[in-house]
C-alpha cells in the first residue's frame, strides 16, 4: 500500500466553535476539507507510533470519514487505532474508550444535537489522552495549522471492513473493530445499583427512553432492556439512522415533543429521558412534570450518594456559567466547593483531573461525572434510576422537597435562531458598549446590580477565556445572560438565559414562564432584542 503525499491550499473557517468543527454535511464532503482538518489535528497532537479512539453518532458521512481518517491515521504513521463497529460510539463510549485503552486521543465525528443527513450537519472533534474536549488552546493551534497547510497524507488502500469485531491491519497500522456498546454499559453497571434498578422495574416501574433514531439506541436497549430488565420497547426510535429519521436529536421539549406528549398525559409512565444525536445529552421528565437541566444537575448533585458509585460523596460540583444557581446551593450545603465554567464541556477537563470537582453539568441539558471527561446521556438517566430507586419517591416528589429545602431557581433560556450574523453581533456590541451605564438602573421593578462580560481564568492552568457571555444580575437575585451560540451553522443564534430565585416556602411550584416574566421583559428591553433580530418572540424555548 502506498502513502501519498496530496497538495492542498488552507480552506477559510475551520475554526472549531464550542464543540469542535462543525459544518454543512456538503462542506464536509467537499474537495479536501474533511482531509485538510484532520492533517490539521494530526499535525498538531502528532501521530508516529501512536494510538487513537475514532467514533461517531452514525449521521451521513460518517461512515465515509471514517475510512478517510483511518488512511491518513495510517499514512501519518499512527500505531493503532480502535474504532467502533460500524464507525459508531456514542460520545461518551468514545470518551471511556480514550480512557480505558489508555490511549493519545480520539477523533468523534459528530454535530451533536444538530440535525443529520445529506443537506445537514457534521462534525470532527478531538478527544485529549484524559478523555476530553480539546482545551482552546489546543483547538486554537488546530486552527492556526489549517491555515497554513500545504499537504496531507492518505494511504492509497481499500476500504477497511467496520462491520466485523476484530482486528485488521491497514499497512502497517492495526486496526481494532469494537463492540461499541459493552465496556460503556460495564461502566454504568461499576458505579450504579444495577439491582436495585432491576427490582424497581420487576416491581411494575414503567420507563419511556426515546433515543431520536440517534446513537444511544442500541446502548439503551442493551442497558435499559437487557441489564436491567424494562419492558421490551421501552427505548423507542432505537435504531440510529444517517439522518435520525428526520428527527432533530436534541432532548429537549420542543423536539422531544412526542416524549413530553406522552409524559404528559394520562396513563404516563413514571419516569421519561431523552437524549441527543451522539448521546452526551439527556432530558428528563416526570409523570407530568418536566425537570429543567439546571434543577437535574442539582438533584443529581444532592442525592448522587445513593448510588454505589458516588457513596463516599462529592469533591465538587462545576456548571456551567449560563447554568442556575440551583447547584452552588447544594454544594454550599454540603460543604464543598462550587466552580462556574464557560459554555462547553472542556472546560471542566481540568477541574476533573485535578479531583477538584465530581459532578458537572450545563443548562443545555447536560450532565455528567468523573467516570469520563465528557456529558453523558444515559449516565445522568441511570443516576436518576437510581435515586428514583432507592428513595421511592416519585420525580415529582423528589422536585418538590428539593424546592422546599433549597428554594427554587426558576430558570428558562430562550433561542432566536437563524439571525443575520452581523445584526446579532452588532446587538452584542451595542449591549457590550453600554455595561458600564447598567448597575443601578431599573426596570420591570428590579434593580440592576451588576453587570459584566464572563471572563474565566482556569483554577487549574491558569489559561483566560474572555468574552463568555454577558451577565446581568440583579439585586433580588434574578440574572440575565446573553450568548452567541457557538455550535450553530447557519446564520447566529443567540441564546438568552433567564433565572430568578424564589426563596419559598410559597411560591415554588409556579409556571417557570410565568415567574420570569418580569425577567423576560428586562432582557428584551435591556438589549432590543426584537429592534436587533426583527424577532418578538423566541424560536425555542427549554
Ligand atoms: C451548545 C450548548 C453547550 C454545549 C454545546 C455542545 O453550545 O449551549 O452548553 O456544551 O452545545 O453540546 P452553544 O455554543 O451552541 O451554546 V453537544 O451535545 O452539541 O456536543
Ligand atoms: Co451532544
Amino acid at each position: 500500500m502506498t502513502a501519498l503525499t496530496i497538495q492542498t491550499q488552507p480552506i477559510a473557517g475551520q475554526k472549531p466553535g464550542t464543540s469542535g468543527l462543525r459544518k454543512k454535511t456538503p462542506v464536509f464532503m467537499g474537495p479536501h476539507y474533511l482531509e485538510n482538518f484532520v492533517q490539521a489535528i494530526f499535525d498538531v497532537v502528532g501521530t508516529k507510533g501512536k494510538t487513537f479512539v475514532l467514533g461517531g453518532d452514525g449521521r451521513y458521512f460518517n461512515d465515509r470519514a471514517a475510512q478517510v481518517i483511518l488512511r491518513m491515521a495510517a499514512a501519518n504513521g499512527a500505531a493503532r487505532v480502535i474504532v467502533g463497529q460500524g464507525a459508531v460510539l456514542s460520545t461518551p463510549a468514545a470518551s471511556h474508550l480514550i480512557r480505558l485503552n489508555q490511549t493519545d486521543g480520539g477523533i468523534i465525528m459528530s454535530a451533536s444535537h444538530n440535525p443529520g443527513g445529506p443537506n445537514e450537519d457534521f462534525g470532527v472533534k478531538f478527544n485529549m489522552p484524559n478523555g476530553g474536549p480539546a482545551p482552546e488552546s489546543v483547538t486554537e493551534a488546530m486552527y492556526q495549522r489549517t491555515t497554513e497547510i500545504t499537504e496531507y497524507h492518505i494511504l492509497q488502500a481499500q476500504d477497511v471492513d467496520l462491520g466485523t469485531v476484530g482486528r485488521v491491519m491497514l499497512g502497517a497500522m492495526v486496526v481494532d473493530v469494537v463492540d461499541p456498546v459493552a465496556d460503556y454499559a460495564d461502566l454504568m453497571e461499576s458505579l450504579f445499583d444495577f439491582d436495585k434498578i432491576t427490582a424497581m422495574f420487576a416491581a411494575g416501574f414503567r420507563m419511556r427512553m426515546d433515543s431520536m433514531c440517534a446513537v444511544t439506541g442500541p446502548y439503551a436497549v442493551d442497558i435499559l432492556e437487557r441489564r436491567l430488565g424494562a419492558k421490551p420497547g421501552t427505548v423507542t426510535h432505537a435504531t440510529p439512522l444517517p439522518d435520525f429519521g428526520g428527527m432533530h436529536p436534541d432532548p429537549n421539549p420542543t423536539w422531544a415533543h412526542e416524549l413530553m406528549a406522552e409524559m404528559m398525559g394520562t396513563d404516563a409512565p413514571d419516569f421519561g429521558a431523552a437524549s441527543d444525536g451522539d448521546g452526551d445529552r439527556n432530558m428528563v421528565v416526570g409523570r407530568g412534570i418536566y425537570v429543567s437541566p439546571s434543577d437535574s444537575l442539582a438533584v443529581l448533585a444532592a442525592n448522587a450518594h445513593l448510588a454505589k458509585g458516588y457513596r463516599g460523596g462529592l469533591k465538587g460540583i462545576a456548571r456551567s456559567m449560563p447554568t442556575s444557581a440551583a447547584a452552588d446551593r447544594v454544594a454550599a450545603a454540603l460543604g464543598i466547593a462550587a466552580y462556574e465554567t464557560p459554555t462547553g464541556w472542556k472546560f471542566f477537563g481540568n477541574l476533573l483531573d485535578a479531583g477538584k470537582a465530581t459532578i458537572c453539568g450545563e443548562e443545555s441539558f447536560g450532565t455528567g461525572s468523573d467516570h469520563v471527561r465528557e456529558k453523558d446521556g444515559l449516565w445522568a438517566i441511570l443516576l436518576w434510576l437510581n435515586i428514583l430507586a432507592v428513595r421511592g419517591d416519585s420525580v415529582a416528589d423528589i422536585l418538590a422537597a428539593h424546592w422546599a429545602k433549597f428554594g427554587r431557581n426558576y430558570y428558562s433560556r430562550h433561542d432566536f435562531e437563524a439571525i443575520a450574523t452581523d445584526k446579532a453581533d452588532a446587538m452584542v456590541t451595542a449591549l457590550r458598549a453600554g455595561l458600564g451605564d447598567l448597575p443601578g438602573r431599573k426596570l420591570q421593578g428590579m434593580e440592576i446590580a451588576s453587570a459584566d462580560d464572563f471572563a474565566y481564568t482556569d483554577p487549574v492552568d491558569g489559561s483566560v477565556s474572555a468574552k463568555q457571555g454577558i451577565r446581568v444580575n440583579f439585586t433580588d437575585g434574578s440574572r440575565i445572560v446573553y450568548r452567541l451560540s457557538g455550535t450553530g451553522t447557519e446564520g447566529a443564534t443567540l441564546r438568552v438565559y433567564l433565572e430568578r430565585y424564589v426563596a419559598g416556602p410559597e411560591g415554588l411550584d409556579r409556571d417557570a414562564q410565568e415567574a420570569l416574566a418580569p425577567v423576560i421583559a428586562a432582557a428584551h428591553d435591556l438589549a432590543g432584542i426584537t429592534r436587533f433580530t426583527g424577532k418578538a418572540a423566541p424560536d425555542v424555548v427549554t
